[in-house]
């Protein structure tokens, strides 16, 4: 980034609300400055330094204050780190003093913005920041470090080099076509860009999961009314959350909660009784029971054990079946059988849950996880098989190399080798201020 047009920003970088800290960063060219009007003298660089701050000869805040100075920080710039009393008041008074000193106020997601323009981070681990704060799981945490880190990173920037490889050989023998040297054989072109092609599409193999991890599962109840959805629903949430009776046609609007199942956040719904019925609100929860079906990750059909399998049940592919009140008659031979009233049962359904979640959906890192990173690696393979149609059918260098820079380009949105200010708006819009 340009050092002479950078503003210097300030922001909170900790929630509102009273704790005992509370930080705020100051990043750019003027923070040092702004520092030294508020303390009497500046610390020393990475020297974490109790000092009085005062502004308009007012005592702010006792603070300890950390000076970073560019490039070693984490946006890359000069960055001033006031560790206060974590009080709202505060912390307001700091950064509008901080705002007359000639700060900016900072907007959402701006100083890791900075961070990935100064090349310290990559699009996609700037976007694992903010995975990673919003993570509701140790597993989901652990995904989105691994991609913090690099891992996924890793990946495509391993594929962007076989590709630059291929590229520059067939520049280069552009560029010297008159001279007759060989710079990569066509055979040695096309098997890098099968192998490079292979990978792209191991990569965007793993979205599923990545996506499944980062976001969490969605779970669906469903059966016939009178089957012991609520009741199941409330057990697996441990409270009374939707209403048990013995009157069919109960619950009509879909109830939610989530869960930890298999180290991901699982959103159950609990939904009106699959059954055609005369009432209007029954029949509209009826509706909605199915569409929450259309788009569950898991499905749980229940079966009254007392009554046993019907022809007003419905089948859908990859349901879960479940007995239920076994209590007061057995599951059929095979069959899992629960008894909430019995507290039998349950506990097995939770493993079988349990190993369906890490089995299906739960990912590592150096997982795609998110829409926009699908759709570069999709991009990416879809010009890379151009580029080994154009290999096969002879053509040229040039056609070749023009389908390896797209290739190139929608992974470089990945490691974030190209900047693209559409982009960055997209990702850092969906930060909070201060991060
Ligand atoms: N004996 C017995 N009764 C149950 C069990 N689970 C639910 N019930 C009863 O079955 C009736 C219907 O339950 P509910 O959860 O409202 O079913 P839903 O209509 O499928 O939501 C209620 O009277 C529950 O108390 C169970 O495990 N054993
Ligand atoms: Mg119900």
């Amino acid at each position: 980034m340009n050092g002479a047009a950078l503003d210097t920003i300030v922001a909170p970088a900790t929630p509102v609300g009273r704790s005992a800290l509370a930080i705020v960063r100051l990043d750019g060219p003027q923070s040092s400055a702004i520092l030294a009007s508020l303390v009497s003298t500046l610390p020393a660089i990475r020297m974490a330094t109790h000092l009085a701050l005062r502004h308009d000869s007012t005592s702010l805040d006792d603070a300890v204050v950390v000076r970073y100075a560019a490039p070693h920080s984490f946006t890359g710039n000069d960055l001033v780190e006031l560790t206060l009393h974590g009080n709202p008041l505060l912390i307001s008074r700091v950064v509008s003093a901080c705002v007359s000193l000639g700060a900016r106020m900072a907007e959402p997601g701006e100083f890791t913005e900075r961070a990935v323009l100064n090349g310290k981070l990559d699009l996609v681990q700037a976007e694992s920041i903010a995975d990673l704060i919003n993570a509701r799981t140790a597993l989901q945490a652990k995904l989105s470090l691994g991609n913090l880190e690099g891992m996924l990173s890793r990946t495509a920037a391993a594929i962007r080099e076989s590709l630059l490889f291929v590229i520059s050989r067939l520049e280069a023998a552009l560029d010297f076509s008159e001279e007759g040297y060989d710079f990569i054989s066509r055979a040695d072109a096309r098997s890098r860009v099968v192998a490079a092609l292979d990978q792209t599409r191991a990569l965007s193999e793993t979205w599923r999961r990545g996506s499944a991890t980062t976001q969490g599962l969605s779970a669906v109840i469903l059966g016939r009314p009178n089957a012991g959805k609520s009741t199941l629903l409330n057990r697996l949430v441990g409270s009374d959350r939707a209403i048990v009776t013995p009157i069919p046609g109960t619950t009509r609007d879909i109830v939610r909660e989530t869960i930890e199942i298999g180290g991901l956040p699982v959103t159950i719904a609990d939904t009106a009784g699959l059954r055609s019925s005369a009432d209007v609100v029954e029949g509209i929860g009826i509706t909605r029971a199915r569409e929450a079906a259309r788009t569950a990750d898991i499905i749980l059909y229940l079966v009254d054990a007392t009554v046993g399998l019907t022809a007003e049940d419905e089948t859908f592919p990859d349901a879960l079946l479940v007995y239920t009140k076994t209590d007061l008659a057995p599951a059929p031979p095979g069959e899992l059988g629960i008894s909430v009233t019995a507290e039998s049962g349950v506990a097995d359904l939770l493993a079988k849950l349990d190993g369906l979640v890490r089995e299906r959906f739960v990912a590592e890192g150096g997982s795609l996880v998110n829409e926009r990173q699908r759709l570069a690696v999709a991009a990416c393979s879809e010009a890379l098989q151009e580029s080994l149609s154009a290999i096969e059918a002879g053509l040229d260098e040039q056609m070749i190399v023009v389908d390896l820079y797209r290739a190139s380009n929608a992974l470089g949105l990945l490691t974030g080798a190209i900047t693209r200010e559409e982009v960055f708006t997209e990702i850092f819009t969906k930060f909070c201020i201060g991060k």
